[in-house]
């Protein structure tokens, strides 16, 4: 069913040619039915003309008398649809002559061939794969495990009883991250195994986060060129770890490279091929490769083997080339009378020269010698790996023919008819049908699913080189990967030692750049892999706790950044406190101050008779030293830590203990200020009331309590945390709660002042002999003057330093006062007794108080 033009009658030879027509096949659907040569779609007009050109030419060649005069040439053209499989279906078309889809199964032997077992490697398989599956040939593959082969498209007869190279790539990366691992060297064989193994390796590592430090291919023909480029990449490389994707064969001028360069410290981590492979697990190269970590398929003991590998003597049969060739290797001599040659090597040597090393040895093969003294692969059953997989894969088909060969008629798989494949004479796609389903349990034990892409699930053990005590190299088991449908899990060994081929003998490190300590953050660098980056350190205020963090978390608002960037502390918290000297002063100053307001009281209370007390109102005095003693004591309210009700309690008692004071001066300054009036008058002295001034008193201080009252129901003073004003502490301030309240408090305060200072600056001259209206008028500039200049200083200050103005002002302005109103009286009434008599005083200045 190709499609295609032939012109080969009349014509002396014919010319094959092969154009891609056609740009890809069509997929066919279930393929249970007979092969059939797949159709095309997608024309494509360039190969057409390709094809057309060939025709052409051909026909112009024929008709010209200069060349090749009396022979025409034919043509017998194919359309490849751009597809190996069909470009391979032609080139047997071309050589077999048969053009059906059925080729000839009676084989060479004169028997039927039911199917195949193998092509080792990944390449090799690809290619006989891509032959066989045209007809559906089954092909049983023990040790091919490249992902490619899963494509049941491109290789519809393709099964292996080894688990694709897809599990692997994901144990491997399973295995990195168990040993935290981020940059990694991947090396791989020039071909399908090790391209298409590092290519899922990498995919893998990449969404596992995992960097690719390099990547280099270890070529399949000797290069110099090409392998330096490998080796510098690994010198040059910090990646501790490689993981190297190659089969042993094309890894030994790899290893005898590193050997030649002298690389050790590396941990290699060896893919599936050679693993256990004595080419390259040779005592000679544990230096170089000791601690190797890889993965290799389940070993199994086959009972009898050893004694049949055993059985093998050239005597036997002197036409078994192999054997003569396997005895005179082994035993390193010739074997009499035959014509295999003795060690032929044709491998390239190091420095990319062929040289073939022809050697006889003299020696002759008696036959007595004897395999037991031998130390050989062939003879060590300990590693049977892939060795079983070939067991297992020629017991698959003979399980599927056995299957095939019980088939019922009337009860077959094949339509029409549910008929049956008969033995011998069955059509391998037959056998295919029973192939792709089978599952079955070996003599081990081992349950063997083949499933829809013809690949099978399992486990691998995970094995380290080390040194074993005869000096040869072990695998150790430190581990399992488990890969089933529903579970994909590395179980590392709790109870056995790694050995690492490093310098501390301890798991190494591989990493671009190292971790990021606790506070700081990673920073990326523009264009390199995301495991090599810069450390930068938190800002203000935020931290990282945990290394290698990506972003740093700001810290919240009780808390602020240590100098590390490592944590976040408690921010300090900061308030006026009585043990700091500054408070203790202000304390100190406040008691002085209330004390000295006590001494006064015991003056006058000493002294109540004598005129000047008595002149000056007794009970008004006593109530002026009383608010000095509530608004000096109040500033102790403002020290400490503040609390909601000491918030409440500093500003009321400071207000009420103003206004009881100032309100008491009032009563005095508007009695003087009454007395003045009257002296202008001319009329007769009279005094007020005292009555009245207690009134006034009482009025001012009930409406003052009014407004407090009134501050604290509706919108109290209240505790705050100031975490603005500074990054590092917490301020515990009191905010006012309402500015107008305040305000209000205070205003009516200041208005008193206002008010006291009025009436006595303008009663100011009254001649009186203790100068009271004077020492008023005085002492409410004072008062004016702290508290004007408090407004300012105030409000530049702040935290604790904003209270400790505060409580400055008070107490100047409560000094001020006292200062002003009773120093000269306790003066006068201690130190001049003689003015205080009722001489002096009588008869001249009203006495105010009686
Ligand atoms: N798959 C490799 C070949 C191979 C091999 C082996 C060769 C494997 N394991 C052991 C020799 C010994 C795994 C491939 O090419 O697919």
């Amino acid at each position: 069913d190709l499609n295609g033009y032939v012109e080969a009658k009349d014509h002396t030879l014919v010319i094959g040619g092969v154009f891609p027509v056609h740009s890809r096949t069509i997929p066919a659907n279930e393929s249970i039915l007979e092969p059939v040569s797949a159709k095309c779609e997608g024309f494509n007009f360039r190969g057409f003309r390709w094809l057309k050109a060939m025709i052409h030419t051909l026909k112009e060649i024929n008709k010209r008398k200069d060349i090749l005069p009396n022979i025409t040439l034919g043509y017998q053209i194919f359309d490849s649809c751009y597809t190996i499989s069909k470009a391979m279906e032609s080139a047997l078309v071309f050589l077999t002559g048969q053009e059906e889809t059925k080729p000839n199964f009676r084989n060479s032997t004169g028997v039927y061939l039911a199917g195949i077992v193998g092509s080792g490697g990944s390449s090799l398989s690809v290619a006989a794969s891509r032959v066989l599956g045209l007809y559906y040939i089954p092909q049983v593959g023990y040790a091919s495990t490249t992902s490619l082969l899963s494509d049941k498209y491109q290789f519809p007869s393709y099964l292996r009883v080894i688990p694709s190279d897809t599990f692997q790539s994901d144990a491997m990366v399973a295995l990195i991250r168990h040993f935290k691992w981020v940059w990694i060297g991947a090396i791989a064989g020039d071909d399908d195994y090790g391209k298409y193994g590092i290519k899922l390796f990498k995919e893998k590592a990449e969404i596992a986060n995992l960097c690719i430090a390099f990547s280099e291919t270890i070529p399949k023909v000797y290069s110099n060129e090409k392998m330096q480029k490998a080796v510098d990449a690994i010198k040059s490389s910090t990646a501790r770890v490689i993981v190297l994707f190659a089969s042993d064969i094309d890894l030994s001028p790899f290893v005898l490279e590193m050997v030649y360069h002298n690389i050790t410290d590396r941990t290699w981590i060896a893919s599936e091929a050679w693993v256990t492979s004595a080419l390259i697990a040779n005592p000679q190269y544990f230096p170089y490769f000791g601690g190797t970590i890889g993965f290799g398929v389940p070993r199994a003991d086959i009972p009898g083997f050893k004694e049949f590998l055993y059985d093998i003597h050239p005597s036997k049969d002197p036409n078994d080339v192999l054997t003569i060739e396997f005895w005179q290797t082994a035993f390193n001599c010739t074997w009499p009378n035959s014509s295999v040659p003795y060690n032929v090597d044709h491998r390239v040597n190091m420095t990319g020269k062929e040289d073939r090393l022809y050697a006889m040895s003299d020696k002759f093969c008696t036959g007595q010698e004897k395999l037991e003294d031998l130390k050989n692969t062939y003879l060590d059953v300990s590693q049977l790996r892939i060795t079983n997989n070939v067991r297992q894969a020629v017991y698959s088909m003979a399980i599927a023919l056995d299957r095939l060969s019980r088939c019922e008629e009337g009860r077959g798989p094949y339509i029409p008819g549910n008929t049956c494949a008969y033995i011998p004479d069955f059509e391998p796609w037959q056998l295919m049908f029973y192939m792709k389903t089978l599952k079955f349990t070996t003599q081990g034990g081992v349950r063997i699913e083949i499933d829809e892409n013809g690949d099978v699930t399992g486990y691998y053990d995970v094995l380290n080189w080390q040194l074993g005590d005869n000096g040869d190299i072990t695998f150790v088991k430190i581990g399992e990967y488990i890969f089933t449908k529903s579970k994909f899990q590395l179980v590392m060994k709790e109870n056995v030692t790694v050995f690492w081929n490093t310098e501390t003998k301890e798991c190494p490190l591989s990493v671009c750049t190292h971790e990021c300590l606790p506070g700081t953050r990673k920073g990326i660098r523009q264009g390199e892999p995301v495991c090599c980056f810069d450390c930068i350190q938190c800002a203000e205020g935020h931290v990282t706790r945990e290394p290698g963090q990506r972003d740093c978390e700001p810290c919240d608002e009780d808390h602020w950044s240590n100098e590390q960037r490592s944590e976040c502390v408690l921010k300090e918290v900061e308030f006026l406190s009585y043990e700091e000297a500054l408070g203790f002063t202000l304390v100190i100053l406040s008691i002085f101050g209330a004390l000295v307001a006590v001494g006064v009281i015991v003056v006058y209370a000493i002294h109540r008779n004598t005129p000047l007390v008595m002149a000056n109102g007794r009970e008004l005095s006593f109530i002026i030293q009383v608010s000095f003693i509530i608004t000096l004591l109040s500033s102790m309210l403002f020290i400490g830590k503040p609390c909601n009700w000491s918030c409440m309690a500093r500003q009321i008692t400071l207000a009420l203990g103003f206004s009881l004071c100032l309100s008491c001066i009032l009563g005095k300054t508007i009695s003087l200020f009454l007395a003045y009036r009257i002296s202008k008058s001319k009329t007769r002295f009279i005094s007020m009331r005292p009555l009245y001034r207690k009134i006034i008193v009482l009025i001012s201080v009930l409406i003052e309590i009014g407004i407090c009252i009134a501050y604290l129901l509706l919108k109290p003073p209240r505790v705050y945390k100031n975490m603005e004003s500074q990054n590092t502490k917490i301020f515990l301030e009191c905010i006012e709660g309402s500015i107008e309240f305040l305000c209000s408090v205070f205003g009516f305060d200041v208005f008193l002042a206002l008010l006291c200072f009025l009436t006595t600056f303008v009663a100011r001259k009254l001649p009186d002999n203790y100068y009271e209206g004077k020492c008023i008028t005085f002492g409410m500039l004072v008062f004016f003057i702290v508290w004007i200049s408090f407004v300012p200083a105030y409000l530049s200050t702040k935290g604790k330093f904003k209270v400790a103005v505060e409580i400055f002002a008070i107490l100047a302005s409560s000094y001020g006062l006292l200062g002003c109103l009773f120093a000269p009286k306790c003066f006068i009434i201690l130190l001049r007794p003689k003015k205080n008599t009722n001489e002096t005083v009588g008869g001249r200045v009203p006495t105010i108080d009686r």
